[in-house]
């Protein structure tokens, strides 16, 4: 079965970021998930434009960058000239007066377009964006913190998504306090991949390559 694996790295250990970064991605990370936080859009501050800079040039490796601030196009270029082809670029719909403006800008330097989806934003609210978008990050917990509890109400909404996702030709990730029973759960219904953090990955006294190829090797 494949799928991808994201590390978010707003949970890894920023006393030696060059040696998190070297050891999740010799130890099989698919790409580096980047939460971005402006204090506004939420409450918290995570990580930041440099902190994403530093990840760029740490590895070859995709970044998956998240970006929870309000009005994302007023600052999309700080991030996208940062940024490689192939990198995926995630807004929050609500954050935006045009999102689909935004999306845009992102396509047109060459990077993945996604939407992220809060808790308590339903299909219909973003429909229109899921023909314009090819990966939808779908929040089972609400944005701005690790290390909180899934969500349940938004299983439903994941497989609405799911019915759509072929006709309208997006793929589907998974964001917040996922578990492996959530990876053996979604994984074969067709969820593309999964943003580890504090529930599977980081703060666990287990080499990385070794808790990721524990995942991978799930008896599905
Ligand atoms: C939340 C953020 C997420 C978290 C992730 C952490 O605002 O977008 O990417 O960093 O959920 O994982 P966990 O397992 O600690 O919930
Ligand atoms: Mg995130």
């Amino acid at each position: 079965m494949q799928f991808d694996l994201m590390a978010s790295m707003m949970c890894a250990n920023y006393g030696n970021l060059e040696k998190e970064v070297r050891d999740l991605d010799e130890g099989g990370i698919d790409s580096f998930h980047i939460d971005i936080m402006d204090g506004r859009y939420v409450s918290n501050f995570a990580m930041s434009l440099n902190d994403m800079r530093y990840i760029a040039g740490a590895t070859e490796k995709p970044l998956d960058v998240h970006l929870m601030i309000e009005h994302p196009n007023n600052r999309i270029g700080l991030f996208l000239e940062n940024l490689r082809k192939g990198d995926t670029v995630y807004i929050h719909p609500e954050a935006e007066y045009h999102p689909s403006t935004t999306l845009l800008s992102i396509i047109n330097a060459g990077m993945i377009p996604g939407i992220a989806v809060n808790p308590g934003t339903s299909v219909e609210t973003v429909m229109e964006m899921l023909r314009i978008v090819k990966k939808v990050l779908v929040m089972s917990v609400n944005p701005g913190n690790a290390g909180q509890m899934y969500l349940p109400y938004v299983g439903k909404k994941i497989t609405k998504l799911l019915s759509m996702k072929e006709d309208m030709d997006f793929e589907i990730y998974w964001d917040g306090a996922c578990s492996a029973d959530k990876i053996l759960e979604f994984a074969p219904k067709g969820v593309r991949g999964f943003v580890l953090g504090t529930t599977l990955l980081f703060g666990k006294g287990r080499p990385y390559g070794e808790t990721l190829q524990a995942i991978r090797e799930l008896r599905f």
